[in-house]
């Protein structure tokens, strides 16, 4: 499987990736960077768990004043670190640090993260993950996601597991008890069509119209208009919910809605909804604010916040039609 750098070990891909030219080269050593850290961050997840007090709130808010639970903050120092170490990295951006933390001022790429995916279920034994993009630093953080190199995101579960993109296809791959991450051998396509959506349900009474119909068709089932029956998942875990759908389809649901700070929903662009649309178009799938290409957007700041809809491309074109 040697094209565009489907190798069997996440070692080759990168050596694959740096042979593309400089800025793969520098993409590739951050997610070699990335991947140690993961493998730590897992360990710790794994082997300390509540002892360590990992949920345990600090007290502390990020940038959005969402608290900050004690492994939000070790991962971020984790992820900090290694990257501190890779000269081709000029600045860090996570969802922990008010500002971009500047690294290696020749660097060539800017690494943006959400360290720590999934907060809410840190203490409940729950996948959770971490959420990376990479960018030319030429382009400064605010730069329209179409420009990432490369991104992916990491899953701490049952397996630990990465799902990368330099720009070809999407690369599954499975930390092995070597430590090494190996492909899982799975040819990552997104199903055009599916019948399980995945949204917070609870909200329904502060949704805008548009999403209040499509699930309520979706609910209808077969004696509805969509003429079938539909499942729902719910994680509360970007990552879960989303390799979910890279897995076996799925359409995710995060719309703006009219709770108090939701008017453009709850993910943010630069680190969430960026490098997961980034990996959902190179598998086949579509991901939008609700209309638009999320990879076509500009962030207003670091911290935007974005309505996220992704998934199966003929069901996200099902859902655009109600808002149109
Ligand atoms: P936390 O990291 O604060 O738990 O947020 C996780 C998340 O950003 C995303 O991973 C989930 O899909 C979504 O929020 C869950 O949001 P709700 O808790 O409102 O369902």
């Amino acid at each position: 499987r040697g094209e565009r750098c489907l190798m069997s070990n996440l070692s080759s891909v990168l050596a694959c990736e740096a042979a593309r030219g400089p800025l793969h080269a520098a993409a590739a050593a951050a997610v070699a960077a990335l991947a140690g850290a993961a493998t730590s961050i897992a360990g710790l997840i794994r082997h300390q768990g509540d002892a360590a007090g990992l949920g345990a709130v600090r007290g502390t808010e990020n940038a959005d004043g969402d608290t900050q639970k004690a492994l939000d903050v070790m991962a971020d120092d984790i992820i900090a670190s290694a990257l501190g170490k890779v000269d081709a990295v000029a600045s860090y951006l996570s969802e922990e640090q008010d500002a971009a933390i500047p690294l290696h001022a020749g660097g060539s790429v800017i690494v943006a993260s959400d360290p720590l995916d999934g907060s809410s279920n840190i203490d409940t034994n729950v996948s959770i993950g971490t959420i990376f993009s990479v960018l030319p630093a030429a382009g400064g953080v605010l730069q329209p996601g179409r420009n990432q190199i490369a991104a992916g995101f990491f899953v701490y579960g049952p397996q630990t597991t990465l799902l990368v993109s330099f720009g070809g296809p999407v690369i599954a791959l499975q930390l092995g008890e070597n430590g090494q991450f190996h492909d899982m051998g799975w040819q990552v396509r997104i199903p055009d069509v599916t019948s399980e959506f995945a949204i917070n349900a609870s909200n329904q009474r502060h949704w805008h119209k548009d999403v209040a119909a499509y699930i309520g068709d979706c609910l209808a089932g077969k004696d509805g208009p969509r003429g079938r029956n539909f499942n729902m998942r719910w994680v509360g875990s970007l990552v879960a919910d989303g390799w979910r759908i890279f897995r076996r389809g799925g359409i995710f649901l995060y719309p703006a809605d009219r709770r108090e700070g939701y008017g453009a929903g709850r993910l943010r662009l630069v680190y969430e909804a960026n490098p997961v649309a980034f990996l959902v178009e190179a598998a086949g799938g579509k991901a939008i604010d609700g209309a638009v290409p999320i990879l076509d957007l500009a962030p207003a700041d670091l911290h935007a916040r974005v309505p996220l809809v992704f998934g199966s491309a003929k069901e996200v074109d099902e859902f655009a039609a109600y808002g149109s």
